[in-house]
């Protein structure tokens, strides 16, 4: 067994987050594990060590908090998520009921609201021909149809956006990036509160259906409101950023579009090689359980350990030329949505947004071309743009 590579490298840097890929390649040249002092935290990087921590939840335990901070500690700037932080029993229990409420059957029924949605939203798209593809378009749609499938009233809900972010951040340490969207962020939470409540939620709606587990004593009602409000934290800038990322990937890569047109069935798999190459979160954490080897180190019990999701979805052990956007390539085994009993829950509902939207693109867009910088928004746990000014040809 080897000594880690103690570093000295802040992974919740500007310089890091602002261009996180050649860092990756020194800490996989580095080793399997290393040691971030500034945090006393651990960092696994591989693609086949990440995804046997996310398989691994007796040793890799998601009770303690998936960020930086332990709950065990008090000092939350985050309240602890019923789902994505707790472990079985409890986790069993509560996943149960909430997979209930995003079945397969009950996402189907969303379909043709989405499609005529992001149909009107392309015929608009189209009139301006130019636009910010993050604004206009990866904002825009989630912000319409997310919150309407949960069954929230339409006034303020752009603040979703901001609120998610700074959730996101807290994941991290409390730098420059996370107080700047505190202070945007953090009035959001009483008026979120509020939209968690069964009266303010339309009837039928995804949220009025958990509402509905409550009432059959599946769930605490304070329970219902708490994970009504997750789904609005985890299912907003993720969807964001991966949709924004599409539209980076088709303009960057013009032939990859040209395939994904000649070939529509590609659809599905195409988004999850757009999550792999760039991947909205970037990096969840877990707390070990007992001492643990991973590849040549041990990492000691009772520590915090980063896994570096976007690092392992470029791994070029595990995929060929893993920088380069191919459609059509096989994606199995990518930990985008995560793996494992915390695997995205909200994977139907972002395949269906991504679905929808890239549908209208391939029968309506020739091409899309870049005609400025995009920019990235820095965010602890999120990979994302925050503009991304685009033309688009109609066929
Ligand atoms: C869990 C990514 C969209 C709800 C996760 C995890 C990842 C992830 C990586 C696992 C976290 C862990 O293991 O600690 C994404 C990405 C999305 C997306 C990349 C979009 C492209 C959504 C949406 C929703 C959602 C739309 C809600 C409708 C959840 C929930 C969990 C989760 C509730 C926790 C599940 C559990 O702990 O059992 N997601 N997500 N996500 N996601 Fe998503
Ligand atoms: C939650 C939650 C919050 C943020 C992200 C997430 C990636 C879940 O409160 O359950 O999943």
């Amino acid at each position: 067994m080897r000594s880690y590579s103690a570093s000295e490298f802040d992974p919740f840097s500007e310089a890091y987050l602002s261009s996180p890929y050649p860092f990756h390649e020194q800490l996989r040249a580095a080793g399997s594990v290393s040691h971030f002092a500034a945090y006393d935290v651990y960092g696994i990087i591989r693609h086949k060590d990440v995804a046997a921590a996310l398989g691994d939840w007796k040793t890799f335990s998601s009770a303690d908090g998936v960020g930086l901070e332990r709950f065990s500690e008090g000092t939350m700037r985050r309240t602890q998520s019923l789902l994505l932080e707790a472990d079985p029993p409890n986790h069993t229990a509560m996943r149960a009921v909430i997979g209930r409420v995003l079945s397969p059957l009950v996402i189907r029924q969303l379909r043709s609201r989405f499609e005529e949605e992001a149909g009107q939203l392309v015929d608009r798209l189209l009139d301006l021909r130019e636009f910010d593809a993050v604004k206009d378009m990866a904002e825009f749609f989630p912000v319409k149809v997310f919150p309407d499938a949960m069954g929230l009233g339409l006034e303020g809900r752009e603040k979703l956006l901001p609120f998610s972010d700074m959730v996101f951040n807290a994941f991290g340490p409390e730098n420059d990036i996370y107080e700047r969207s505190d202070k945007i962020g953090r009035p959001v939470v009483e008026w979120l509160l509020d939209q968690t409540k069964m009266e303010n939620l339309a009837p039928g709606g995804l949220g009025r259906q958990i509402w509905d587990a409550a009432l059959r004593g599946e769930i605490a009602e304070r329970e219902a409101a708490s994970v009504i409000r997750s789904l609005l934290t985890a299912g907003m800038d993720t969807t964001v950023n991966g949709l924004a990322h599409a539209v980076l990937a088709f303009a960057s890569y013009p032939a990859e579009w040209q395939r994904l047109v000649d070939n529509p069935s590609l659809i599905r798999p195409s988004f999850d090689e757009i999550v792999r190459w760039e991947s909205p979160i970037h990096s969840i954490l877990r707390t070990t359980t007992s001492e643990v080897v991973v590849g040549e180190h041990v990492i000691p019990a009772k520590v915090k350990v980063i896994l570096f999701l976007g690092a392992a979805n470029r791994d070029p052990d595990r995929w060929e030329d893993p920088n380069d956007v191919r459609i059509g390539r096989d994606t199995q085994g990518h930990v985008a949505f995560g793996t494992g009993i915390h695997g995205c829950l909200g994977q139907l509902i972002a395949r269906l947004e991504a679905e929808v939207i890239f549908a209208q693109f391939i029968r309506r867009v020739r091409s899309f071309e870049l005609t400025g910088e995009p920019v990235w928004r820095l965010n602890n746990a999120l990979r994302g743009l925050s503009s991304l000014p685009v033309r688009i040809l109609p066929n």
